[in-house]
């Protein structure tokens, strides 16, 4: 069987996010001929919104899985919405809360721009919250079309601002 490496970047920040990423990570190596071959720590960052990081959200846990598959990419981007739905996804407002979020960052070297899918994702690049957990599980990670994953996040403005954990001190 051809496999390929995807990168799949996981989110979370309603609910018991800690037992959904879990349990994400289960049902990602349950998808038929999916295999994960290895998950990042779990990262707490300050919730993005359309107008820029806000503290005052619910803060995510994020991090990257990287799964090996048999599937094509259009495929695993159906199990990827499935997995969502089965953890209580609900699609209101553009970045928005949310249960579980699942994007497929990188399939292989291959290049998708479709109206359902692209890839590479089209803003993994300047994500922190993408690019540190995914540069734990691969140290050399490249982003087709944009390059080094290490270079990519030392470009980013600003140190990544870890979310506060429990209230202040
Ligand atoms: N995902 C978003 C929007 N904002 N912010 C953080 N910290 N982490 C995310 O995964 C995230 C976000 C849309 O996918
Ligand atoms: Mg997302
Ligand atoms: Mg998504």
């Amino acid at each position: 069987m051809t496999t390929t490496l995807a990168v799949v970047a996981l989110g979370s920040n309603l609910g018991d996010r800690e037992a959904t990423l879990g349990s994400a990570v289960a049902a990602l190596d349950a998808l038929p001929e999916c295999r994960i071959h290895s998950v990042s720590s779990w990262h707490g960052t300050v919730a993005v919104t359309v107008d820029g990081p806000d503290p005052a959200k619910p803060a995510y846990l994020n991090g990257v899985a990287l799964l090996e598959t048999g599937l094509d990419a259009f495929q695993l981007l159906d199990g990827l919405r499935a997995i969502e739905q089965l953890h209580g996804r609900e699609r209101h407002e553009r970045w928005g809360d949310r249960t579980l979020d699942l994007d497929l960052i990188a399939f292989g070297e291959l290049e998708i721009d479709s109206a359902e899918l692209q890839v590479p994702h089209p803003r993994a690049h300047e994500r922190d919250f993408v690019l540190a957990p995914w540069l734990e599980v691969q140290p050399d990670a490249r982003l087709t079309g944009r390059g080094d994953v290490a270079a990519l996040l030392a470009a980013l403005p600003g140190p990544p601002a870890p979310a506060a954990e429990g209230p202040p001190a």
